[in-house]
């Protein structure tokens, strides 16, 4: 009687553990919730960047860039800078210029869309170095 205890007993454990085991290799594998990242345009110092002004991004993410200081600013990815063409760079724009703060405008990055450096810059700052990137990760 004792025996067939233990057994039982070693049994539980031995499905607690299969169970365990299932269980982690389930939420390792479930896809991560999308992220919205937020980039201000113009450092609350009142520079003239994008901050941050790198971004690594995974498909199904966000990036909100929204106006802060020193406005206008605008957000114009083109082919040169992209691992795409200009239809790519285009649908990812925002060059309507913003002016007051808080302003916004984001672009979901898909998994349609190739991986890569994707830079970008803003028209009215490009020469005053106003350039960052979003870095897409498959
Ligand atoms: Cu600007």
């Amino acid at each position: 009687m004792q025996r067939v205890f233990r057994a039982a007993q070693r049994l539980g454990l031995v499905i607690l553990s299969a169970l365990l085991v299932v269980g982690t290799l389930t939420l390792a594998s479930a896809p991560a919730a999308a992220t919205n990242y937020d980039v201000k345009m113009g450092s609350d110092a009142g520079l003239l960047v994008f901050e941050p002004s790198t971004v690594t991004v995974k498909p199904g993410d966000t990036v909100t860039w929204v106006n802060n200081k020193m406005a206008p600013h605008n957000v114009v990815f083109d082919a040169a800078g992209v691992p795409g063409d200009k239809a790519l760079a285009d649908s990812i724009s925002h060059t309507q210029l913003t002016f007051a703060p808080g302003e916004n405008y984001a672009t979901t990055f898909t998994s349609d869309m190739p991986a890569g450096t994707y830079t970008y810059y803003c028209a009215p700052h490009r020469g005053a170095g106003m350039v960052a990137k979003v870095i897409l990760e498959n």
